[in-house]
């Protein structure tokens, strides 16, 4: 967030604490990595309570924003650069008209749905209990409320950026009920989708989670039910990740509620591929951070007719309640062939630009180097035989195949895949005051990886 060559921390804080930003300081003499929480000199407080942080450059003026939802107004924190060495921020939530939704605010994230080049913003409501949910499915009044979606006009003429307040637009007006959300690709139309891990703590509290499918940035489609995703467990975590790596994006789903007791399986779906076209892009950064966080993407393609599209990417926007690789998994639709893959590095705004890029291949690209590598990528059978391809037509969504995962729902359980390792790295960083500890699995060479 400040000079983005190393990669700063936003936890927010449960309860009316101060929220804390830590600073990456580095490895000091000692080769130990140490951070400082800067959040009152940057001015990120919050003082309310917190339940969800997203990271985005909203403003396309290259320093990532910060996004906090909570129990009461929500925050759009605008960075306003380095004042003294340190980033600042400033809270437009409220001139920008993004509060919302007010009351109970859950997982948010900056995505860009419309694929227009400007980070929209999604934030999930969670004032809502079962019988408003059933009242909303059988047309009853309610009190139930909708989440937000925030379409991002991009600046005016002053040079503000305007967010305009598109729930309704998009059919977006009902309560969902979400704890863990997540966002991703799944039919590789280059439009992000949707999938809200619907629950609250009490054990009656069993509701279908809900996929939500993006028609071409105009609307979402609830196809739950067609593609078999309707998990009535409570959901607490959800990545989107081509697991497998067939191509298409498969949905890891952390399931359980919060009471003892109250715990499932975790839940694997893969993906049984919808005949688009794809691009995998691995960025490595050398000037800015190593993950390339605030790095984007462009992906210009050219279908069979002739028409040309620009396919839009931000590394390291993810949901505030789920994971996703930092890998970029970027459906192309119907794409003929690429016409461009253009890079814009976040520490300088560098660009550099691709060209020849093979349709449906993963690609690495370290910046300062001219070209690109193609990465061969390993298919992944989850058992016997099994091969869920089959590209098929979009009318309704196939079925998703549920993988049941062998150990039972603490943290996060990864299931043991045939002919692969995988490596869980435990990293203890109490000393630097961040979080107890986390856990990172990493397939090895160029496959998914997890974080939670
Ligand atoms: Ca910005
Ligand atoms: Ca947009
Ligand atoms: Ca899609
Ligand atoms: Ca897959």
């Amino acid at each position: 967030m400040g000079s983005e060559s190393r990669v700063d921390v936003a936890p927010g804080s449960g309860g009316n604490y101060p929220c804390q930003l830590f600073r990456n300081n580095g490895p000091g003499a000692n080769g130990h990595w140490t951070f400082t929480n800067i959040a009152r000199a940057a001015g990120v407080t919050n003082d309310r309570f917190c339940k969800g942080v997203a990271v985005g450059d909203f403003d396309n003026d290259g320093d990532l924003d910060l996004y906090v939802s909570n129990v009461g107004r929500n925050r759009l924190y605008r960075n306003d650069g380095l004042v003294d060495g340190d980033v600042r921020f400033t809270d437009v939530a409220e001139s920008l008209g993004v509060q919302g939704p007010t009351g109970y605010s859950f997982a948010t994230w900056f995505f860009d749905y419309n694929n227009d080049g400007w980070l929209d913003l999604f934030v999930a409501a969670y004032r809502t209990d079962t019988g408003d949910l059933m009242a909303e499915a059988r047309g009853l009044p309610h009190k139930g409320v909708s989440p937000r979606l925030y379409l991002n006009l991009g600046k005016d003429a002053a040079g503000r950026v305007r967010f305009e307040d598109v729930t309704s637009r998009v059919g977006l007006v009902r309560p969902f009920l979400p704890m863990g959300a997540n966002f991703g690709d799944l039919d590789n139309d280059g439009f992000l989708d949707i999938y809200l891990a619907t629950g609250e703590p009490d054990y009656g509290a069993l509701m279908p989670n809900v996929m939500l499918r993006n028609d071409a940035g105009r609307r979402f489609q609830n196809v739950t039910f067609s593609g078999g995703l309707g998990h009535l467990q409570k959901g607490h975590g959800v990545a989107f990740a081509d697991i497998d790596n067939d191509g298409d994006q498969d949905i890891y789903h952390q399931l359980g509620g919060f009471l003892p007791g109250d715990k499932f399986h975790n839940a694997l779906f893969l993906n049984p591929g919808h005949g688009n076209h794809h691009l995998v892009v691995r960025l490595v950064g050398t000037k800015s951070n190593r993950a390339a966080i605030g790095a984007r993407i462009e992906v210009e393609v050219r279908d069979e007719a002739g028409g040309a599209r620009v396919i839009h990417r931000a590394v390291g926007a993810v949901s505030s309640f789920g994971g996703s690789p930092l890998r970029q998994e970027i459906g192309l639709g119907k794409a003929a062939r690429i016409e461009r893959v253009t890079i814009t590095w976040p520490i300088d705004g560098a660009q550099q630009t691709l060209k020849e890029v093979p349709l449906d291949s993963t690609i690495r690209v370290t910046e300062g180097q001219n070209g690109f590598r193609v990465v061969p990528r390993k298919r992944i059978l989850f058992s016997a035989g099994a091969s869920v391809h089959q590209p098929v037509n979009y009318s309704g969504w196939p079925r998703f195949r549920r993988i049941t995962p062998i150990a039972p729902s603490i943290g996060l359980c990864v299931p043991k895949l045939r002919g692969f390792r995988l490596r869980r790295r435990k990293f203890s960083l109490a000393n630097c005051g961040v979080f107890p500890d986390f856990h990172f699995f990493r397939q090895s060479q160029e496959n998914v990886e997890l974080f939670v």
